[in-house]
């Protein structure tokens, strides 16, 4: 035994002379890496559309005749379109809704696209959305009900094998998906092949989730899947559009009423924190409509949210660490409404004009300490090279650290940006945010957690230079630490 600790003290001693220190140790649950994948799409679409749309609900019944489906200049460039424009890097569609109407013709049920009028029953809105999303370099998801309101089976074993087969369907036809999401909203009464009557079923055993789930590491290896218990993604527990803050993406889902935690059965409130120490790395998703409904009502045209609500609900999830699932519903023409393009480009302008510049580009930047020395893979100047693989980080024992960005001028920001290196865990406990008045240090911003992303929000700031205070369990491995300016509204783009 001392012989070993004599020769680890003296591996210790050649290790710091050659300036060779490893990274730290991980802490806590860690991503996958098709979870750090996903944290770089931060801003994707939803798309709600279906029958829906036709007959002014939000959900079907199941017994919508297929010919009430008839768009009448469907278009999806134009809905993609709008949202590649809009800075979105995916597109998630309603392949099915809980009506259980096909937005593809299924071989495995006539109620689907293939019996309505819309091109003669041989069009494919499903692969309208695939083609269009290669065709812009949008990645493509899927959202299929796991609740069937028109399946005569709902409820019994031959259902699951039905909606089995309709996922293994979608993943060989339309994949690859870089999502598939698995709604938690379970039965109840619907039409069921004509019974109409209320159907329950256990959410705890009904489906089989993992069985479920592992069609889909099968066919798409690189998915991530959503639901309220991920497993690769969580519901943020709300649809008004803001993560906790903080948002932590480590979390531990828990059942209701001493049930085990499945889709439909977990107490979702705790989804919007997470918890600090959570057993498994699953981050947020915020899914949010852009108006009252998730499907497209005439009477909601004039309730579309502005640009400067866009950018709130922007703030309140992406810079929590989250990412940010906005719904735009196509209208009866199959397109998106004028009102809604209005906003989503008005957002889209105001986010380019902040985020297009950093502000602490060029920075001198001088740390409290750092990892062994003046290693440069662990230097403070990889905070402002604008890419998330570099990071600052200290020696195990510097918990507390501090960076300071030395600008190159006297610079007004409103906007800070931070990120942690990942694929180390979520490490930083808080952090806090002072500018230098010329004599001294003034606090203008402090929180808990950093993460994926972690966007400060204020009142502008003007100073030479600005300091970043961190602390944890265990040393910082800070990504990045940028500035920005966001410019005044003045309503010239989009609604007001
Ligand atoms: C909910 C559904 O019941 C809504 O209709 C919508 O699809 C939303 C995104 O998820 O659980
Ligand atoms: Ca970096």
């Amino acid at each position: 035994m001392r012989q070993v600790a004599v020769a680890a003290a003296g591996m210790a001693i050649v290790t710091a002379l050659a300036g060779a220190a490893g990274p730290p140790a991980p802490y806590g649950a860690l991503p996958s890496a098709g979870q750090l994948a996903w944290h770089e799409l931060e801003f994707y679409g939803f798309v709600h559309f279906t029958i829906n749309t036709f007959t002014d609900k939000e959900w079907g019944y199941g017994d919508e005749s297929p010919t009430l489906f008839n768009p009448t200049d469907f278009s999806a460039e134009q809905i993609v379109g709008a949202m590649a424009d809009a800075g979105m890097a995916g597109v998630i569609l309603t392949c099915k809704h809980h009506d259980g109407f096909c937005l593809w013709p299924s071989k495995f049920t006539r109620h689907s696209i293939a019996a309505s009028p819309w091109m003669g029953g041989k069009g494919d809105v499903v692969r309208a959305f695939a083609d269009a999303c290669r065709w812009r370099g949008l990645r493509f998801g899927v959202y299929l009900s796991p609740w069937d309101r028109n399946h005569s089976e709902y409820g019994r074993p031959a259902y699951v094998e039905y909606y089995r087969s309709q996922l293994r369907e979608l993943l060989t036809l339309y994949g690859p998906v870089f999502e598939v999401w698995f709604d938690g909203a379970n039965g109840g009464d619907g039409y069921y092949g004509g019974a109409r009557e209320r159907r329950t079923i256990d959410p705890a055993t009904y489906y089989d989730w993992p069985g479920t789930w592992q069609i889909v590491r099968d066919l798409a290896p690189r998915a991530c899947m959503f639901s309220d218990v991920g497993p690769d993604i969580r519901w943020v527990g709300n649809e008004r559009g803001y993560a906790g803050d903080p948002c932590w993406a480590t979390y531990t889902p828990h059942g209701r009423n001493g049930q085990p935690p499945v889709p439909g059965q977990v107490m979702h409130t705790e989804g919007e924190n997470g918890h600090r120490d959570g057993r498994y790395w699953l981050p947020a998703e915020v899914d949010v409509s852009i108006r009252p409904g998730w499907f497209w009502h005439e009477r909601e045209n004039d309730k579309v949210r502005t640009p400067e609500n866009l950018l709130q609900l922007y703030y309140q999830s992406v810079g929590r660490g989250a990412s940010l699932l906005l719904n735009l519903p196509p209208d009866r023409r199959g397109r998106l409404h004028e009102n809604d393009i209005a906003s989503l480009m008005g957002m889209r302008h105001i986010l380019g004009a902040t985020f297009g510049q950093d502000l602490a580009k060029g920075a001198r930047v001088t740390a409290s300490s750092s990892r062994g020395g003046s290693e440069a893979r662990f230097a403070p100047a990889n905070v402002v090279d604008g890419d998330r693989s570099t990071y600052w980080c200290t020696d195990d024992a510097a918990t507390s650290a501090e960076l300071v960005l030395e600008l190159v001028g006297r610079m007004t920001f409103n906007v800070v940006s931070l990120r942690e290196h990942l694929p180390l865990g979520q490490r930083v406990e808080t952090w806090a945010l002072d500018r230098w008045d010329g004599t001294g240090w003034i606090e203008f911003g402090a929180g808990k957690a950093i993460g994926s992303r972690r966007l400060w929000r204020g009142e502008p700031q003007t100073a030479t230079k600005v300091r970043l205070r961190v602390k944890g369990p265990v040393c910082p491995a800070i990504s990045e630490f940028a500035l920005h300016r966001e410019p005044v509204w003045t309503g010239g783009h989009g609604r007001s």
